[in-house]
């Protein structure tokens, strides 16, 4: 697979790296770190990594502009997106001559001329380490630092399950190849407002628990605007929940009036809960799941479902 792949990105000329809506930084880090690779590789080619970013994440690096119907003759890899509609800043990748998509999220859409796809790997970031590590591809320090902040980053500081052996050594061997002064990459990765902790603060207090284990908390635009944060915030807090002993999945509920929506973010450290998001307009890993819902409304039944799930976990875990 690593082989063809690297085939693919020498025969091109023109190379577009495109990864999901809403990046965080597995999907910078792999994508801003697999264009710098391919340009120390081959600094002829026009490399580029494209789709929006927000100013939180500006020490990941630059992203690109590029005015999509120049490139349909390019090759298009598409990197930690498991469905179509989320690719960042691609319309219709049917244009585009050829199509690579990798990523380790479980597949939704089945796309790409080449498509590898691996839910065993702890990040996108890990597998372009693979490739580099499979091929003739070179690695500079500003790549593995991109790649090392992402997989940090999508493992939770490798606490996440699918933090393996395998994500142990590759990270090993890119430290001693590259001597990235990783400590160092902590401060921008961790850094955060103190609005946000107090809204921590908060959700900590207010966490109601169910009897069989789920925690679960609603976070309306009122709350938003008391603590000067955004819509996004309740979510990219929703990690620090872990290894609560009374709570074995938890879910916040966090209004957004601009996109008229309610943003959902559940975890788990048992129960698989994918296949109930999925139900609810959403989906990702086995205990990591996002949904989006029209209002308040479908709070309950998502609650009532995501409980019951707990209660049989619990059932058949005694
Ligand atoms: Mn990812």
């Amino acid at each position: 697979m690593e082989k063809t792949i690297y085939k693919k990105i020498k025969e091109f000329k023109k190379i577009i790296i495109a990864r999901h809506i809403g990046a965080d930084p597995d999907a910078l880090g792999s994508s801003i770190g697999l264009r710098e690779i391919i340009k120390e590789t081959f600094p002829k080619k026009e490399v580029y990594a494209i789709g929006t970013t927000s100013s939180k994440f500006k020490y990941m690096g630059n992203v690109d502009k590029i005015k999509e119907e120049d490139f349909y003759d390019a090759l298009l890899i598409v990197l930690d997106t498991p469905d179509l509609k989320r690719i960042d800043g691609i319309k219709d990748i049917s244009k585009y001559k050829y199509v690579i998509k990798i990523d380790h999220h479980p597949a939704i859409d089945e796309f790409g001329d080449i498509s590898w796809v691996d839910d065993t790997e702890s990040s996108v970031c890990q597998m372009i380490i693979e490739l580099v590590y499979s091929t003739r591809l070179k690695i500079n320090k500003y790549a593995a630092e991109r790649l090392f902040m992402g997989l940090v980053s999508d493992t939770n500081r490798f606490l996440f399950y699918y933090t393996t052996k395998k994500t142990m050594s590759l990270v090993s061997k890119l430290i001693n190849d590259t001597g990235i002064d990783f400590t160092n990459l902590y401060d921008d990765l961790y850094a955060r407002p103190l609005s946000e902790i107090r809204l921590q603060g908060y959700m900590y207090q207010n966490l109601i628990v169910t009897e069989n284990g789920l925690g679960y908390l609603k976070i309306t635009d009122e709350i938003i605007k008391k603590f000067e944060v955004d819509p996004a915030s309740s979510g990219n807090l929703v990690n620090n929940f872990n290894n609560i002993n009374e709570v074995l999945v938890w879910v916040t509920f966090s209004e957004d009036t601009k996109q008229n929506q309610i943003r959902v973010n559940a975890r788990s450290r048992g129960p698989v809960i994918n296949k109930v998001l999925e139900r609810y307009n959403g989906g990702g890993h086995k205990f990591a799941s996002g949904a989006r819902l029209k209002d308040f409304e479908m709070m309950k039944d998502l609650v009532k479902d995501l409980d019951e799930l707990c209660k049989e976990y619990k059932k058949n875990n005694k």
